[in-house]
């Protein structure tokens, strides 16, 4: 007969022509990035699911998932990140960055994972403050922090710097999303001296699971992965001048040390907490210096 063509038969939109229509919809005043990631994106979101012959019904459960994920970001819970977390994203752009920042043959502190939990405005504490709230946290392993701030190329303290510091409670919890942690809890922000000196106490942290009742959660039940991560200690540290470094340090006693659930680990990031005598206010002394660069 003489049917005509059907511009947009499913015939034609497994052609990569169909692909190179969409991408070509976008229009002048995009801007070069934009339209790099976006052509990017649409290449490989087309192949995707040409080459797995997705279905609408599979597709759903995707958008589904990304509608869930939305649902629960909230100032507490920052889902979506977490799905990226799960999937290595977060992993593999904190390498990409780090890579790109990073010029001469010496290289500053590794970097790692912001992760979901990070709070701005931490309480700006003296040097030697605790972070820990007696109240709930009496069971856990007390220790003192201490290191410098430098210049990863001259090797010359840093003054000034700021150590933002975060991590969970030994029930495995940040302080926002537990009722019973007081706000702010184990985090604060220290300052280094002429020294690039600082130091605070803290606890050791334990492994614990990212949260799981959310789409992440059944992502990785789906996968038949578990949901733990190895103890971990998160910094954000700035300073004039300096490339602000987002990282994590892990204790290799840590289960799970070679099995993240998130792929952060590094192997210069690993630390040994060593027995600590003769402070009654800590068991443990972690020593640490993090280096930064210059812009
Ligand atoms: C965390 O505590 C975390 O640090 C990351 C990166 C992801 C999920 C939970
Ligand atoms: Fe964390």
């Amino acid at each position: 007969s003489h049917a005509p063509a059907v511009p947009n038969s499913k015939e034609h939109k497994y052609n990569p022509e169909f692909t190179a229509a969409v991408i070509n919809a976008t229009g002048p005043k995009a801007t070069p990035r934009v339209r790099q990631l976006t052509a990017g994106l649409i290449n490989h979101l087309h192949d995707f699911a040409r080459e797995n012959e997705l279905t609408v019904d599979e597709w759903m459960v995707g958008v589904e998932l990304m509608n869930a994920a939305g649902r629960m970001s909230t100032d507490k819970r920052n889902e979506g990140q977490l799905v990226c977390d799960i999937l290595g994203l977060e992993s593999l752009v904190d390498e990409i960055t780090y890579k790109l920042a990073s010029t001469a043959a010496d290289e500053p502190t590794a970097t790692a994972i912001l992760g979901p939990f990070y709070r701005h405005n931490a309480p700006r504490l003296p040097n030697g403050s605790c972070i820990v709230s007696d109240a709930v946290n009496a069971q856990g392993d007390r220790t003192w922090m201490h290191g410098t701030v430098s210049d990863f190329a001259t090797g010359n303290p840093i003054e000034g710097a700021v150590v933002d510091v975060w991590h969970t409670a030994p029930n495995g919890l940040y302080e926002q999303q537990d009722p019973d942690q007081p706000e702010m809890n184990l985090r604060g922000r220290f300052t280094t001296g002429k020294g690039g000196e600082y130091d605070f106490y803290c606890l050791r942290p334990v492994p614990y699971p990212i949260p799981f009742d959310g789409p992440a959660g059944k992502v990785l039940q789906a996968l038949d992965r578990h949901p733990f991560r190895p103890a971990h200690i998160h910094f954000l540290i700035t300073a004039p001048g300096y490339k602000p470094i987002v990282t994590q340090i892990f204790d290799r006693k840590s289960k799970y040390i070679d099995d993240d659930s998130v792929f952060a680990v590094k192997d210069s990031l690993i630390v040994d907490f060593l027995p600590f005598h003769g402070d009654p206010r800590a068991d443990f002394e972690l020593p640490y210096d993090f280096k930064l660069a210059s812009f």
